[in-house]
């Protein structure tokens, strides 16, 4: 690692600043261009402390920028990973405020809820689907602290990978009787098709990103424990909200899940 204790702690309170008041910055590795990614996801486990001190909960995990059309909107090429606390949830067909919010998006995409506990190295698609209980439709709202959405891997890693509200919904559906490369997702804006795609957008099958993630977990010892709510990222491209919008994501024999922006 290359900051110390005290830097962390300054940049994860920085961060969390900037989400609380719902102000930007620019990215942190303009002033700490030798941070690497230790130092990145020990910022990111900082807001998770500070929340969790404050009386939030863990709400699930996340896999980040696992499609192509994320990796070319965002100009980069390797997953991330990011965590939900229960004050992020919306409940299906709720509201989302926007003076909460910088300058939110939404992303379609598959959420699973594991049965077993997911642990690294080796895991793979089909370890995944072993452990996976069952998925469900999801909408991730996502909202940068950086300026513009610019940023570099570290800095989005230390933002929490840009999370910010999420809803599931619709119904169960059994991951390992589903072919989820070839489930079909429709995101729809104001009553308007904004965004079409199918789960192998995901690092072609959306479990991937699941075995990405307990494989990167392994790696420092940790896992994702049985009965986690992981989202496995984007699907398509992030598509920009505002108050007045309605957002519902139709999946193909999964029904569908909404919010709306206040
Ligand atoms: O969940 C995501 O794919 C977002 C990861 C962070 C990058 C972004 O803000 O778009
Ligand atoms: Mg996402």
């Amino acid at each position: 690692m290359k900051l110390d204790a005290e830097t962390i702690a300054g940049l994860a309170e920085h961060l969390e600043t900037c989400q609380q008041q719902a102000r930007d910055t620019v990215k942190i590795t303009d002033e700490h261009p030798d941070m690497d990614w230790d130092d990145a996801y020990a910022i990111q486990a900082e807001i998770l402390r500070r929340k969790r001190a404050r009386g939030s909960r863990l709400a699930g995990l996340k896999a980040g920028l696992t499609s192509p059309a994320k990796m070319k909107q965002m100009g980069v090429t390797t997953p991330v990973f990011g965590f939900m606390t229960d004050d992020y949830a919306v409940p299906d067909g709720g509201e989302v405020r926007c003076s909460e919010l910088i300058h939110p998006k939404v992303e379609p995409e598959i959420a699973f809820v594991t049965r077993r506990p997911l642990k690294g190295p080796g895991c793979h698609v089909g370890t995944v689907l072993a452990a996976v209980d069952f998925v469900l439709p999801g909408i991730e709202v996502i909202d940068s602290r950086y300026r513009d959405f610019k940023f570099d891997l570290k800095s989005v890693i230390a933002d929490n990978t840009s999370a910010a509200r999420f809803v599931i919904g619709g119904q169960a559906g059994d991951a390992a009787g589903l072919d989820l490369r070839t489930l079909g997702v429709v995101l729809e804006k104001n009553g308007q098709v904004v965004a079409v795609g199918a789960g192998a957008a995901v690092l072609g099958h959306p479990a991937a990103a699941l075995a990405m993630l307990a494989n990167h977990l392994g790696a420092r010892d940790e896992e994702i424990p049985a009965g986690t709510l992981v989202l496995s990222g984007g699907i398509t491209e992030a598509v920009a909200v505002k108050a007045g919008d309605a957002v519902t994501l139709r999946v193909q024999g999964l029904g569908q899940t909404s919010l709306r922006f206040v």
